[in-house]
């Protein structure tokens, strides 16, 4: 079989390196040992006829292997886990309950987190932004207690470390420096024995590592815009 590809940016702002979803698959693909290659697209061209052919929205990450292609991060890691031994346990019922935990990540806990990053960068100028933060860290923080309560003292989601794990993580790392992760320390050390697995570390670095090319046109003004706006604050 040839080596997946999958797409990645060749640039994206500094806030963002380390987190976009391509960093999920490239992780999945470390777990299981699956060596792949990388297809970059700089900023604009995943707006492009030839990208959005693979992903219908127009976001990365994709995945292609011998004439399948996939988009949507979770689906992806569900086909590594499913292909490959690792991230899945090998009865259908300890598969359906890791899948769970994939959902949930996906589903019940990052949109609460994603609506962070547009209170506090993406729509940062906007006049509704503020007002609208405590609501949303409220929502947050009622997640976390949940996964906190359902985690308890275990070491992992759902037995050993699997693909509900490899999403649970990736979506709390995004508060990891934020008080209201901080305000469950199970769920920090949680974060943490995620982190310190070699294949997320290997992750990394090959993310970081191809982050080779230049921002687009206007991202100046509009980081400068985000600047003089929290200066304001
Ligand atoms: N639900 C999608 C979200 C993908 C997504 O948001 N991708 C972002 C990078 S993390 C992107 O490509 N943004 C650029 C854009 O929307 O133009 C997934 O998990 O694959």
């Amino acid at each position: 079989m040839a080596k997946p590809v999958i797409t990645a940016f060749d640039w994206v702002p500094d806030f963002a390196k380390g987190q976009v979803r391509d960093f999920r698959v490239r992780w999945a693909l470390e777990e299981v040992g699956q060596p792949y290659e990388v297809r970059y697209l700089s900023q604009g061209e995943q707006k492009g006829p030839e990208h959005r052919a693979r992903q219908p929205f127009g976001q990365v990450p994709t995945y292609e292997e011998d004439g399948l292609t996939l988009f949507e991060s979770g689906a992806i890691v569900h086909h590594i886990a499913s292909k490959w031994p690792g991230l899945f346990p090998d009865d259908i019922a300890g598969r359906s309950l890791v899948t769970e935990w994939m959902f949930a990540a996906l589903n019940t806990v990052e949109p609460p987190i994603s609506e962070l990053a547009y209170v506090d960068i993406f729509e940062a100028d906007k006049s509704w932004s503020k007002p609208r933060r405590p609501s949303v860290e409220e929502r947050i923080a009622t997640r976390l207690k949940e996964v906190a309560r359902r985690l308890g003292d275990r070491e992992w989601l759902a037995g050993h470390f699997s693909a509900g794990d490899l999403l649970m993580v990736s979506v709390l790392r995004i508060i990891e420096d934020d008080p209201l992760l901080a305000a469950h320390p199970t769920l920090v050390a949680y974060v943490k024995r995620g982190t310190d697995r070699p294949a997320f570390r290997r992750a990394i670095d090959a993310q970081i590592a191809g982050f080779t090319g230049s921002p687009p046109a206007g991202f100046a003004e509009w980081e400068a815009k985000l600047k003089a706006c929290a200066a304001a604050d």
